[in-house]
């Protein structure tokens, strides 16, 4: 099937069945322990969630449902003429753990053609007495492909589903300027909660085993939404309001976005189906995913839950690094120009670090190597724009700064992360606003926060409540006096 709700609910009871029996064998079997450090390192290293959509290996990086970066650059539909992986397609892969076709992939992005076999069947379900239309039988199939169309999720998917409520429209053109970009973007998403299909069936008393298809619905809206969300910030702030134009639902979901930001380059448009791809998961424990899932569990809907995980992105820490590595990127070019030597970088690194601030883009609380999704956006780089030297910079930072912070003696991993380059590729084609870069990243981490929220609640996960200590019950209770 085409249709992703479909090959979902079939996975479902399967996934139900293989857990309830791995737990009825395993409740009891411990799989790690919880040391002092542990309690005030910020959970590091406790193994405390089940999320099924990527894994992050210490060494090797991310795998989304088990195929690392190159294997999906590899294995999932691109755009006819394109070389890097349609975003929908990870997403799907991340919802069911299979990847999909290129009929798949397609009709996620635009939807599917009501055939009359399709609509025959529609007449069927919703139960039309043709007998009684008579002469107006044609228009009335109109009016009833019109009613099925917009009334149903079955057929409108992201090209359809992207139309936002207008108080939301409103309430972002009347932001002030000052607002950051991620500010307005979490704050859009949370409005968008009038929309949410979960809280009204949840409202009316569904039953608990079909939360997972209104969760679905939400899922689905919301990412359909999130580029029209994005698209109207930046144009309000950068393009002096302009219009984000209307969806054209033969273009992929990264397609319409660029188009929708203002730009044309079919390379720009490349690039953001790869930086779209890369950005989506990070396994559950980072903050964005992690507050998702947190806020999810106490049943709050997927707008809510999702706006949640957008304001943790926006910390310098996480997502805004993207930001702030531009911030630092510029700082040295204004300050050394472009005849800098290898030496005066080392020394403006350590003034950084010297200072009191991190050296952005570089470091990470899991990965212990390079980041694969710095590498696969250097190799980009080193395909479209070897002689930026914005990118040369970036790349003379990655000779020194490891060195630097192992030098440091602190830091754990001294290589760099995603945001050490997204920005310079932004860049290049002329997106130069570095304070809307982490609206991107939000845009992509939907897909995995998405995929995870549809499965914690087809799988039914409680609401999350970790226990917390004091410090005196902590001393007590290991003995300490
Ligand atoms: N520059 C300077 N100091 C750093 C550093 C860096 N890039 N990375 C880590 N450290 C310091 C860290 O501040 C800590 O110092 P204190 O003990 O004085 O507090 C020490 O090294 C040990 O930290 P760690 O265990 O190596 O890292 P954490 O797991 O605590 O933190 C990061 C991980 C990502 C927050 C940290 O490496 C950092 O601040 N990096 C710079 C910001 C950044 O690039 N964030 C983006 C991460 C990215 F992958 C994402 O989420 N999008």
């Amino acid at each position: 099937s085409t249709n992703l709700k479909d090959v979902l609910a079939a996975e479902i009871p399967e996934q139900i069945r293989e857990i309830k029996e791995f737990r009825s064998k395993h409740n009891n079997t411990v799989v790690g322990d919880v040391t002092v450090d542990k309690v005030y390192g910020g959970m590091r290293g406790i193994l405390g969630l089940a999320t099924e959509t990527s894994l992050l290996d210490p060494e090797e990086g991310i795998r989304f449902r088990g195929l690392s970066i190159p294997e999906c650059q590899k294995m999932l539909p691109s755009a006819p003429g394109g070389a890097e992986p349609l975003p929908e397609g990870l997403f799907w892969l991340m919802v069911t753990g299979k990847v999909p076709s290129e009929a798949q992939v397609k009709a996620l992005s635009k939807g599917q053609v009501v055939n009359e076999k399709m609509f025959l069947t529609l007449l069927y379900v919703y139960g039309c007495d043709l007998t009684c239309w008579g002469d107006d039988y044609w228009s009335n199939c109109v009016d009833l492909t019109g009613f099925v169309l917009t009334n149903t999720s079955i057929f409108q998917e992201w090209a359809n589903r992207a139309d936002l409520p207008s108080h939301v429209v409103t309430m972002l053109n009347n932001f002030p300027a000052n607002l950051h970009p991620m500010a307005q973007f979490s704050a859009a998403i949370i409005a968008c909660n009038s929309e949410s299909k979960f809280a009204k069936a949840y409202s009316e008393g569904v039953k608990k085993a079909a939360y997972w298809e209104y969760t679905y619905e939400d899922a689905l809206d919301l990412i359909a939404k999130l580029p029209t969300i994005a698209a109207i910030i930046y144009r309000n702030l950068y393009r002096d309001g302009t219009s984000v134009g209307a969806i054209d639902p033969n273009k992929d979901w990264a397609a319409n976005f660029v188009s929708m930001l203002g730009y044309e380059d079919p390379q720009f448009v490349e690039l953001m189906r790869l930086y779209l791809t890369i950005h989506t998961d990070h396994e559950g424990g980072n903050v964005s995913a992690h507050a998702c899932h947190l806020v999810a569990s106490a049943l709050s809907d997927n707008y809510l839950s999702y706006g949640a995980g957008m304001c943790g992105l926006a910390g310098p820490l996480h997502g805004l690094a993207n930001q702030e590595v531009l911030v630092f990127l510029n700082k040295v070019m204004n300050e050394l120009g472009q005849g800098y030597t290898l030496d005066q970088l080392k020394e403006f690194v350590w003034k950084t670090l010297k200072s009191g601030q991190v050296v952005p883009g570089y470091g990470h609380a899991v990965l212990r190597k390079t980041d694969p999704r710095y590498t696969c956006q250097r190799e980009f780089a080193l395909k479209h724009l070897p002689e930026d030297p914005m990118f040369k910079l970036v790349s003379d930072l990655y000779k020194v700064v490891p060195d630097i912070l192992l030098e440091l003696g602190k830091v754990k991993n001294p290589w760099p992360n995603v945001d050490a380059h997204s920005g310079v590729l932004l860049q290049y084609y002329n997106m130069m606003e570095m304070n809307y870069y982490t609206v991107l990243f939000g845009v992509s981490r939907a897909l995995g926060c998405m995929a995870s929220t549809i499965w914690d609640r087809a799988l039914g996960l409680p609401i999350e409540r970790p226990k917390s200590i004091t410090t005196k019950a902590l001393m007590k209770k290991v003995g300490f006096s």
